[in-house]
């Protein structure tokens, strides 16, 4: 290797990391995307609400995505009877966050809230079928 072209792969290296970081912002995690066959998708809009109050899926292993498009931390917990469902939460913490894990139900009727204290707001029902 001459030092010449050491030199130009040093400064393309320069430009790629510049790239990277210019787009960056600092404190974003690595985007997260909803994936294509997620069976309940659920967003998180502004003035701390959910961007439906009714919801539906199909019984089984369900994917659900969660994606945040307000300014502020949101959760998903999924609520049957007063219980809340164990095992699940999701959480997306800032806007453009999307958090995304699979639950299991049967058929019948739940709740979805998030539970960050006073975000009683965001309730919805969730009908599985
Ligand atoms: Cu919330």
């Amino acid at each position: 290797m001459t030092p010449r072209l050491s030199m130009r792969t040093f400064f393309a290296g320069l430009v790629a990391i510049s790239a990277l970081s210019a787009c960056g912002g600092g404190t974003a995690a690595p985007a997260q995307t909803i994936p294509g066959d997620a069976g309940l998708i659920v967003k998180a809009v502004k003035t701390i609400r959910f961007d439906a109050s009714e919801y539906s899926a199909k019984a089984g292993d369900i994917k659900v995505a969660y994606s945040n498009e307000d300014s502020v931390r949101h959760t998903l917990v999924v609520v049957k009877d007063g219980i809340k469902v164990a095992n699940f939460k999701l959480v997306a913490p800032q806007k453009g966050a999307v958090d995304v894990a699979s639950i299991n139900l049967a058929a019948g009727s739940y709740t979805l809230i998030c539970d960050v204290p006073g975000h009683q707001n965001m309730k919805a029902t969730l009908t599985v079928s």
